[in-house]
Parts: structure tokens; sequence; C-alpha cells
């Protein structure tokens, strides 16, 4: 296991690589070009710039999280080639640098979505959250709430320019059926796993989040059976799951640990965070200590060391907490703690033989 952190990089995060250096175990920063839209190469001069922040503090970059899929490409339209062979040069340019993942996820129009990204907790921090019923039948209020909510940064999946064409959007993904989006999303792998192979870079999929149809949207990678389908849709070793606690026991039917042992050879990195059910469908990010949420972290956490897991792991959300200003989900703090948590667990399974 290779313990990352995520970072949005110089001017765009409130955190700073020298702060990220003194968190104990940490390898490598999982780390994007966030200016670049959906189905734009990126050039080797812009990622020498990142290359070199990176480096200069002793990280590695091997995990990318993310390079964003155009909606020709999910939507199946006949410009998806152009935007498929842009991506294709972005993999072969991230090679240079000796990237060994990129993350990405195959979600129609919107990223991750929540109804509340500072929810107060009962300890006096704040977290994001999801209110079931707040989930109106108005994509774009939801849009502008998000919007206004970010604390002035520009969230992924979540860019105005894309928001501004929202309706736009919704229009263009009418045809696309949940069966239709299965064929995009195996169109565009197949056209990827040369090159994966040719450069040596796992394609890991994030599952959508949260896990289920949102706005009548169609989302694909929701449990353990459409896991199981993805994987032998594309049965290479370069299709890989990002796979994400936290998205996936957003639904209390998903049993994180049983998917680790299931599926630990095509888990090319790891994202681990807590998530508490309320009876209604509600649920709140929590710390990252087992007894808060309902996710299941040492259960995770087993699973991986018994699968001998090793590939990438980074703590996912943290809460808000100590009065820090950061993006929302994305502090220095909470998720200091959940990596100190996580390396217990994982340091204590390693020096001792436990059952
Ligand atoms: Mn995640």
């Amino acid at each position: 296991m290779q313990m990352t952190f995520r970072w949005y990089g110089e001017g765009n995060d409130s955190i700073t690589l020298d702060q990220i250096k003194q968190i104990p175990g940490v390898e490598g920063i999982v780390w994007a070009l966030h200016d670049k839209m959906p189905g734009e190469v990126w050039e080797k001069d812009e990622i020498q710039k990142v290359a070199d922040q990176l480096h200069a503090h002793g990280f590695n970059m091997d995990v990318v999280e993310s390079v964003n899929v155009h909606d020709d490409i999910k939507i199946g339209l006949p410009t998806r080639d152009k935007y498929i062979e842009n991506y294709k040069q972005t993999l072969r340019n991230l090679k240079e640098f000796g990237v060994k993942v990129v993350c990405y996820n195959f979600m129609p129009v919107f990223d991750w979505t929540r109804t509340d990204l500072f929810h107060p907790l009962p300890d006096g921090s704040t977290a994001l959250y999801y209110e079931k019923d707040k989930i109106i039948d108005d994509p774009v209020k939801m849009a502008d709430y998000i919007l206004d909510k970010c604390e002035g940064y520009t969230m992924p999946g979540w860019e105005p320019e894309r928001m501004g064409r929202l309706k736009e959007l919704f229009e263009a993904y009418k045809p696309v059926t949940k069966e239709k989006l299965w064929e995009n999303l195996k169109y565009f792998l197949e056209q990827l796993m040369p090159v994966c192979k040719e450069t040596d870079i796992k394609m890991a999929i994030h599952q959508d989040d949260p896990p289920w149809d949102i706005f009548g949207l169609p989302r694909l990678l929701v449990d353990e059976a459409s896991i199981d389908r993805f994987l032998s849709m594309v049965d290479d070793p370069y299709n890989c799951l990002t796979l994400c606690s936290g998205s996936m026991s957003s639904n209390p039917k998903n049993n994180v640990a049983d998917i680790v042992r299931k599926h630990c050879d095509r888990i090319a990195f790891a994202h681990v965070r807590n998530v508490k059910h309320y009876p209604n469908g509600d649920f709140s990010e929590t710390s990252h200590r087992d007894c808060d949420g309902d996710t299941g972290v040492l259960a995770i956490m087993k699973a991986y060391h018994d699968c001998g897991f090793k590939g990438y792991i980074r703590p996912d959300h943290g809460r808000h907490i100590w009065g820090e200003k950061c993006r929302p989900g994305y502090g220095l703090y909470d998720r200091a703690l959940g990596i100190m948590y996580l390396l217990g667990i994982w340091d204590t399974l390693e020096k001792y033989d436990i059952k």
C-alpha cells in the first residue's frame, strides 16, 4: 500500500506541499491539471511545471485524479473519436513523467453530488451531507447551490463553463439510456487499452457518487454487480477501479470489504472514507474512525491487508475542523488525521499476526 494525498495545485488549494510533507507516510501527491477542460491534451510543458514542484518536495506523481472524459464520449457522438485520440496523447505524455494510474469517472453531467457542503455535526465541525428530499427535480438550482458554496474554488465536475450549459447537456444526454452508456464506456476503454499497455498506465474508474440515478440520469458503477459487469466487460489488467469506499457505502446495501476481497487485483487506487447513514436515506460524511460511521473502515483495511494490496490509497474527504477554511471535503487537518488512522490500522496489521 502506498499512501497519497490529493492536492489541487499551486494557487488552487489552501494547503501547501510543505504542509503535506509533514504528514507521516505520504509518498505521492494525487494531482491533475485542473484548468484543463475535458477533451484537451495535457501538454508536456504543463505537466513539467507540476512535476518540478512535486519532485522538489520528494513526492511521486504516480496517480492522476482525474483526466476527465469529454461528454461527447459519454454521449457517443461521432466527435468522440477526436477526443479519444486526445486522451491517448495525454496518456502518452503522462507516461514520460512516470504516471502509473489515471483515475476518471463516467458520470453523466454531474460528478459527485451533495445537498450540503458544510453540514454541522454534533462535535462542532462540518462535513458534506446528502439529504435525499433536497435532490429536487431542478438540476439548475442544485448547480447554483454548489457553485455558490464552493468557497470560490472551481470544483471538479462542477466547472462553471459546463454548468452554464446545463439545459443543453441534459438535452444531449436524453437519448443515452443506461445500456447505451455502458456501450459508450466499453467503446472508450477498448480504444484505450492498447495505449495503456504501451504506456503501462492503468485506467481506474471511480464509482458514481452517490451510487444511484439522480435527475433521471443513468449511473453505472453503483454496486458489486455493476462492478463485476464493468471488469468482465473489458477484461484487461489495465482496466481497473478506483474503489471509493465512501461512494459505495452511501448505499447501505453495498459491502465494500467484500468487493475488495473479490477484486483486489483490479483495484489500482483506493479511496477510504467513512459515511454515516440515517434511516430516511440521508447520509453524512464523518471522521475516518470506524465507529463514527457505517462504512466498515476496519473491515476494509483488513481486507486490503489480507489481499496484500500494493496499490495507492488516500484518505478521501474529511470534515472541516478547527476552523479551517478550505475546499469542501479537502481540508488539511481531518485528512491528516485520517491518514494517521489508516496507517495505524495498517502498521498494526503488518506487525502482528491478526486473524
Ligand atoms: Mn472518492
